[in-house]
This record gives C-alpha cells, sequence and structure tokens, in this order.
C-alpha cells in the first residue's frame, strides 16, 4: 500500500454534491445524488479550483481528473468477468478484474476460503485485505482514457461487509472498525466513479453459475447467501433505500445464456462508452 502511496500525487479538492442522471433499465431518471464530478473543472494542469464552499477537500492521484471510471456491478456469478472480457476487446479501454487471487492467496494464507469456513471469525481479516486491494484497484494508473472495474471498493462494504453483519454473522465492533476505515478512505482520497453498470440477476441463475463453475471456496455458498446478497443490491442500486450510490447505474437484466449476453452488451455499448457526455 505505501508504494501506491509512494506513486501518487497528492492534490486538494474540494467535494460537491451535484445533481446527475440516474439511468435505468432504460429509463431515465433525475436524481440528487453524491458525485465526485468536480474533477471535470480542474484545469488541464492539474491546478486547484476551488469550485463551491464546501470545507471538504480530498487527495486526488494525478491524472484521476482524465479518467473516466465504469464499475461493472452485481451478485457473485453474475457474469461480470465475461462483461469485462467482452469490452476488453475495445481500444481505448482498461480492464482491471477483481483482485480475487490476492484473496485466495496473501502470504500463503487463503483468507476467502476462512472466511467462508468461519465468517464470525475471518469475515474481518478478509474484508480488510478486500478494501486495500479494491483501493488499490481505483488507484491504479490508467495506461487508457477509460478504466473499466469488476466491483469497486463502495459494492465491498455496502453489500459484503452489510451482509456479514446484517446476519449476525460480524461483531458489531468489526463492523465500527471496518466502517472507520471506509468512511476515512472515501471521505479523504478522491475515488471516482462515472457509471455503475449493474448486472440484473435472479439469486437463482447465480446458483446454478456457481454450481457450474465450481470454484472450490464457494462450494458451502446455499441460495439463501445469493438472494441477501441480491436484497442488498436491490435496495442499493434500484431501490436506492440504503447507502448512497456514487455514479448514475446502468442496469442490464443478464439471467440469458453467454450468447444473449454478449448481444445485451452490443446493444448497451454506445451508452456505456459515451458514459463521459453523461
Ligand atoms: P465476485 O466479486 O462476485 O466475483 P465473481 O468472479 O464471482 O463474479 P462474476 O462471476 O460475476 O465475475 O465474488 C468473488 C468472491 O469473493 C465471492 O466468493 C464473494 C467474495 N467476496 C467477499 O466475500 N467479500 C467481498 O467484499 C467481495 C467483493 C467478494
Ligand atoms: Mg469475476
Amino acid at each position: 500500500m505505501s508504494a501506491s502511496f509512494s506513486r501518487l500525487e497528492f492534490l486538494f479538492i474540494s467535494a460537491q454534491r451535484a445533481v446527475t442522471q440516474t439511468v435505468c433499465g432504460g429509463c431515465r431518471r433525475w436524481r440528487q445524488l453524491p458525485v465526485w464530478s468536480q474533477r471535470r473543472a480542474l484545469s488541464q494542469n492539474n491546478t486547484i479550483i476551488n469550485i463551491n464552499n464546501s470545507n471538504t477537500e480530498k487527495l486526488v492521484r494525478n491524472g484521476d481528473n482524465k479518467k473516466t471510471v465504469i464499475c461493472i456491478e452485481g451478485n457473485i456469478a453474475s457474469g461480470k468477468t465475461t462483461c469485462l472480457e467482452y469490452f476488453s476487446r475495445t481500444s481505448n479501454i482498461e480492464i482491471v478484474t477483481e483482485p480475487i487471487s490476492k484473496w485466495r492467496n496473501v502470504r500463503g494464507h487463503n483468507p476467502l476460503a476462512l472466511m467462508y469456513q468461519d465468517p464470525q471469525r475471518w469475515g474481518i481479516t478478509l474484508q480488510t485485505y478486500v478494501q486495500l486491494t479494491m483501493l488499490e484497484r481505483h488507484l491504479s494508473a490508467a495506461s487508457a482514457p477509460v478504466m473499466m472495474l469488476e466491483r469497486s471498493i463502495f459494492s465491498a462494504k455496502y453489500i459484503f461487509v452489510e451482509n456479514l453483519y446484517r446476519s449476525g454473522q460480524m461483531p458489531e465492533v468489526d463492523y465500527a472498525v471496518l466502517s472507520e476505515w471506509f468512511d476515512w478512505i472515501t471521505t479523504n482520497i478522491f475515488l471516482p466513479v462515472d457509471l455503475i453498470v449493474y448486472l440484473q440477476t435472479s439469486p437463482q441463475t447465480c446458483h446454478e453459475r456457481l454450481k457450474q463453475r465450481c470454484r472450490e471456496e464457494e462450494k458451502v455458498i446455499p441460495l439463501e447467501y445469493l438472494e441477501s446478497i441480491h436484497q442488498l443490491y436491490e435496495d442499493w442500486l434500484i431501490r436506492f433505500t440504503s447507502s448512497p450510490v456514487p455514479a448514475p447505474v446502468l442496469v442490464i437484466p443478464s439471467d440469458c445464456d453467454l450468447q444473449k449476453m454478449l448481444h445485451r452488451y452490443e446493444e448497451h455499448r454506445d451508452k456505456i462508452l459515451t458514459v463521459s457526455n453523461l
């Protein structure tokens, strides 16, 4: 982590809340959402512009005001990696897949497997590491103008940490410590997101796909777990009743087979790639 930070050239900018457009399943709505879109108001050479009277200042990696960030979200096995693979064929997009190999092997330990074996004991261990690796992903140097991320630091907290806590599998003190970390990070570091693509699936579909792909650690996942994750996603990105939504949301129904899904990505391709104009 210290290596990542040493590469950062920090600038201070003001945070603001902006009115932004929400695109949901084809219908368009206007909502008041927290968006750190002030980066577009920064000058080309990154000098600091005071945008409003907010007292909040954030640390921003030099250049982050220019890249467009798209996060692909959805339940476990909803097809996020497949979606990223589809867009990896597009020039000018840098694909940033989830650091799951790190979660399965940190200096010889497998916190993902430990969490599934005993969430009460190891939930905080996995989620602390997920949060760190997600932060690294958000801050990774982009070589292309558009960066497409599998998930985000936001869903790790709003979906997975929340699920562990609400289901009684994470002690309150662990939840409090993780929340303090998350709040510090998101208050002090500029983590821009321009669009969330939500791959909306039924929990049953994900359960079928999970059984087919047979990832060792995930063999213990019951349908009920996927149902809880699904409800948290729907509250967050469809009903807007839980945590803050950091960007406009494009919903892609994703219960169908691979061929149809590729066709859907094709259909939504222009909408996704013109996000910077939304
Ligand atoms: P996913 O993030 O859903 O990735 P995936 O590759 O399974 O999804 P897709 O098929 O759509 O590409 O989950 C990876 C594993 O990590 C899964 O077992 C859930 C777990 N996980 C947590 O336990 N906590 C977290 O915060 C996150 C982000 C994942
Ligand atoms: Mg994946």
